[in-house]
């Protein structure tokens, strides 16, 4: 692919806003942190960079070579001692953004970052390459480089991309860190490092068709790139994790099996302890009990084979697998009894629709709390030994609210009443439920959407006497669980392409990733 010239303009120290504080060694004063600086909701901040760049540039039709048009391109870029962060806008008339649920994007706009991480002129099998295009209702962002395995397996940092119809132009931003993930998959950056920025426009890769720019016309050889502005900082306020978090988390991530594999976290020790070895058996839904010492979930040959999805209870150690259900039902999502001798779980006695059904640890079915009509899904006990749930039965529609109800069958109430939304996932205390919030009053699962639109973590009180929104910052938030001290909260955070397990206090501070390295969880829990 030929790209056209290029003309360079520079404007370095314009002078529109006061330069950005780095800090002085041996002052005392240590400055704020750039990921509490700027927020990545897809609205670049310019106002921290010390030099704005200007350039405008060409693109080029894939298929002729000829160029089909000019766009101005707007960019900045800063670290600190822990992140960089780069912010883009160029113009657009047209927002492409076509994506195949089953494939991904397959017909959009957006960006790559390519970085020739040791400068020595080639971008090298692999060296950094981020991305952002336009996606479904969002955008999304991923962390992957150069080589025949482009995919990072630990996803970093995080990306948003907006579009603004007037003036006809795209905003993006990115923060990332820039020292190698565990795996030294990810740029370890320096003053020496150069980069290219990649602009698509309508690019439809199964066509081979589209348009693409850039700052430089050489998209392999990197010796002509521009070199990073990178410089080293000096320590910088920010969130950091307490040091003395307790008990257990225990999450189900594909990282070593696709199938995934269960794994327990001591938040103390930072260590992580794989639980099982059982790579036939797809697991979801990861229950421990509250001594730690088994864990209940849902497993089945397969993802798709959703019949066979029966409940199993394994110890902490990975021996005495048990399967508790033997059925053509799908049974899912176990939760413990505060006493750990019973199980709730969610059995799919309607086609498509599911009941809150109690067990003895032994498989013996002891009560099916909901009546036929009603669908309920994700149980959880409270510390009172109420059942905490998700139904459908006040919404009259497949949106769901969160609710309550006793081991008995009595006392059912909802507990949340928010028009418009879908309620997810509740656990908690008998005072205050967490729970994540679809912002559709609809079914989420088969929204191509729900990836897309953001998910925030909500606290309500158990006696539904009203609700705080804790997170919502754009990003799909989901399964908050307290910690057994009641200060903290567990969740997944998905961003683009991973989703990673971070933490925030009960007022809603994020602390940051809880679990290292690891970034393809699909369940947890924390007892
Ligand atoms: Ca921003
Ligand atoms: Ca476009
Ligand atoms: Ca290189
Ligand atoms: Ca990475």
């Amino acid at each position: 692919m030929r790209l056209g010239l290029l003309s360079l303009v520079s404007i370095a120290g314009c002078g529109c806003s006061p330069p950005p504080e780095r800090g002085v060694p041996g002052s005392g004063f240590v400055p704020e942190a750039l990921a509490q600086r700027v927020a990545i909701d897809g609205i670049p901040d310019f106002s921290v960079f010390e030099a704005v760049e200007m350039q405008t540039v060409d693109f080029v039709d894939g298929a002729t070579g000829f160029s089909v048009r000019q766009a101005a391109v707007r960019w900045g870029i800063i670290n600190d001692d822990h992140d960089i962060y780069v912010a883009v806008e160029w113009q657009d008339a047209t927002r492409d953004a076509v994506l195949d649920p089953a494939i991904g994007p397959v017909d959009f706009d957006g960006l790559s970052l390519l970085i020739d991480d040791d400068g020595d002129g080639r971008h090298d099998s692999g060296e950094d390459l981020r991305s952002l295009v336009a996606a479904s209702v969002g955008s999304l962002y991923t962390d992957r480089h150069v080589g025949a395995d482009a995919s990072d397996l630990i996803g970093d940092g995080f990306g948003k991309l907006t579009w603004e119809p007037v003036p006809g132009r795209y905003r993006a931003e990115l923060l990332f860190p820039i020292t190698a993930d565990a795996r030294g998959e990810d740029a370890h950056l320096t003053s020496a490092a150069r980069y290219n920025l990649v602009l698509f426009d309508h690019l439809r890769p199964a066509q081979g068709a589209g348009a693409v720019a850039s700052l430089d016309p050489a998209l392999q050889g990197a010796a002509s790139w521009p070199l990073l502005p990178f410089v080293p900082a000096p320590p910088h306020v920010r969130a950091q994790l307490p040091p003395d978090l307790r008990g257990r988390i225990a999450f189900i991530s594909d990282h070593e099996e696709p199938n995934g594999e269960i794994y327990l976290f001591d938040p103390a020790r930072r260590a992580v302890t794989r639980v099982t070895r059982l790579p036939g058996l797809y697991k979801d839904n990861v229950s421990l009990s509250h001594d730690r010492r088994r864990l209940a979930f849902q497993g089945a040959p397969s993802r798709l084979d959703a019949f066979d999805f029966e409940i199993y209870v394994v110890n902490a150690d990975g021996t005495g697998l048990r399967r508790l259900t033997s059925n053509r039902l799908l049974d899912g999502h176990p939760a413990w009894s505060p006493d750990d001798s019973r199980i709730a779980y969610a059995s799919f006695r309607d086609p498509g629709r599911a009941s809150i059904v109690v067990m003895a640890d032994t498989g013996a079915e002891l009560a099916d709390l909901t009546p036929p009509s009603m669908h309920g899904n994700d149980p959880e006990y409270l510390p009172d030994g109420r059942i905490v749930f998700k139904t459908d039965l006040f919404t009259g529609s497949s949106a769901m609210r969160i609710a309550v109800i006793g081991e008995d069958g009595r006392g059912l109430h909802p507990i949340t009443s928010r028009p418009g939304v879908s309620d997810h996932d509740p656990s908690g205390t008998s005072e205050q439920v967490l729970f994540d919030r679809f912002p559709k009053a609809a079914d989420h699962t088969g929204d191509p959407e729900s990836r897309f639109v953001p998910w925030d973590i909500v606290a309500a009180r158990a006696d539904g006497g009203g609700e705080r929104t804790l997170l919502s910052d754009g990003w799909v938030n989901w399964l908050p669980v307290l910690d057994v001290s009641q200060r903290f909260v567990a969740y997944q955070k998905t961003v683009g392409s991973y989703t990673a397990v971070h933490l925030m206090t009960v007022s809603g501070e994020e602390l940051g990733r809880l679990v290292p390295g690891i970034t393809r969880v699909r369940y947890l829990d924390w007892k």
